[in-house]
């Protein structure tokens, strides 16, 4: 029989790792892969599982994640299922934002009390990965676990930025240490499989993926007033709990900066990408009856088109090009992500700004964009340079950002005919 699960997708704080594309919206909804958002990962690996209870804690309730949730997920009034937003409110007795992921969950609970369940699957929103949540839960199960951390091996360098833990040969977790400095790091090597050694990832790091049977989540909650799964409840429970390591040996990473949301949709350009977009489990999203993509007299190399896009490019190379995008002739854009467009201009409108000598949404002629990620609804004016590196300095300006040398250009900018970044 299926085991009886809820799951709790943490949304995030105020996203500010991931600003400006977070500037208008809640970080579940950014976009990814050119016609996805970030909570369509966790979202889709549930339902992929069979696990249709799904709750998504966000700081703040933007009307994008909530017109998302809404459009994508239907479910037939039988099977019970649902993909509820949950915003941090404020109430009597709590005037508080989430104070943190165990806060955020905490705070939730009273939501929960009207379903029946067993185990609370705890995810993280701006996590890449496919994972079939179903072999954590037997585990968790078969090993009669109070809680469960799905772990993967990580190298020394992305080790301090992780929660670390040890674990015995029965894959109980005997000790625990949220982001250690690179000195304590020291004494937590564990034993991993060759193959991981070969990489040099001798280190077990947690997902910040947790299975709580539900007592054992009531009861830590009475016991412990902390706000932070990491930090506080997970290592202040493993004397207490039987708390057991989940080794995945998959592609996992996080997108929850920049740089990092950057180099996970990029490497989707690739010949055999890390993670497969064309897998038998399916993401799930919003279906957008949108025409199919039409591209005329471009050179394209390892790109990825959403739905509904218009190329008139010279050229697109390894970059992402999402839903509705329109690139005017002439123009080069390489190792970029063009997010696209939540509707089309009217072709009067197009008509009329070319002969005005005003910018049309969407990317205009003979503008050159490299290591860029354009948000939605832009302007981009003919003749623009874009090209990021490292020579930039990171800053935010009056309509983009720089981070770690990528040139993020903000939802509906308008970049003026001929700027140079
Ligand atoms: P971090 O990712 O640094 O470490 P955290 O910033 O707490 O932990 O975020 C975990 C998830 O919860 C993210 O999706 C985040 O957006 C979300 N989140 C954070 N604060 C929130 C809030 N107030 N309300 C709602 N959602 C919130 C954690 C663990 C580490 C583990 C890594 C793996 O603490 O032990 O190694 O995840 O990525
Ligand atoms: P985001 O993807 O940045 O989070 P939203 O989801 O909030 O953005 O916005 C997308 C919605 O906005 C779409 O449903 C789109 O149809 C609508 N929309 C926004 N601006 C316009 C406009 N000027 N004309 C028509 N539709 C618009």
């Amino acid at each position: 029989m299926r085991a009886n699960v809820i799951s709790i997708v943490l949304g995030g704080g105020k996203g500010s790792r991931l600003f400006p594309l977070t500037y208008s919206r809640s970080k579940p909804a950014v976009p990814i892969a050119g016609k996805y958002r970030l909570v369509d990962i966790p979202i889709s690996n549930c339902l992929n599982a069979g696990y249709n209870k799904i709750m998504v804690l966000t700081q703040y309730n933007s009307a994008s994640l909530n017109s998302h949730i809404k459009n994508a997920y239907h479910f037939d009034i039988f099977s019970k299922g649902f993909v509820d937003i949950l915003a941090a409110e404020q109430n009597v007795g709590n005037d508080k934002w989430y104070q943190g992921t165990a806060d955020a969950v905490r705070q939730s609970m009273k939501h929960l009390e009207k379903y029946d369940y067993d185990y609370v699957l705890i995810l993280s929103g701006d996590q890449l990965y496919q994972m079939d949540y179903r072999e954590l839960i037997d585990f968790h199960q078969k090993n009669n676990g109070d809680v469960t951390i799905a772990t993967i091996p990580v190298n020394a360098k992305d080790a301090t930025g992780f929660g670390i833990l040890k674990s015995d040969d029965a894959n109980v977790i005997t000790s625990f240490i949220e982001k250690p400095d690179a000195v304590e790091l020291q004494n937590w090597k564990s034993e991993t499989s060759e193959k991981s050694k070969a990489n040099g990832k001798d280190y077990l790091a947690s997902m910040g993926i947790y299975v709580f049977s539900k007592s054992v989540l009531e009861k830590m909650f009475e016991e412990d007033p902390g706000d932070d799964f990491g930090g506080e409840l997970i290592p202040n429970g493993i004397d207490k709990y039987k708390t057991l390591s989940f080794q995945f040996d998959g592609y996992w990473t996080d997108i929850g900066t920049i740089e990092s949301f950057y180099e996970a949709n990029l490497d989707l350009c690739q010949d055999f990408p890390k993670f497969n977009l064309f897998s038998s489990s399916p993401i799930f999203t919003r279906a957008r009856m949108l025409p199919p993509s039409k591209v005329n007299g471009s050179y394209v190399k390892n790109a990825v088109f959403g739905e509904g896009c218009i190329i008139m490019a010279d050229k697109i190379e390894n970059s992402i090009i999402g839903n509705r995008t329109r690139i005017d002739k002439g123009t080069t854009i390489v190792n970029s992500y063009i997010m696209g467009a939540d509707y089309y201009q009217k072709t009067q409108s197009i008509v009329d700004n070319d002969k005005a000598g005003k910018p049309n949404m969407g990317i205009g002629k003979y503008c050159y964009i490299d290591k860029a990620i354009i948000d939605k609804n832009c302007y981009i004016g003919n003749d623009v340079k874009i090209i990021g590196g490292k020579h930039l300095p990171d800053g935010d300006f009056e309509n983009y950002s720089i981070k770690d040398g990528i040139v993020v250009v903000q939802k509906g900018a308008t970049i003026k005919p001929g700027t140079v970044i």
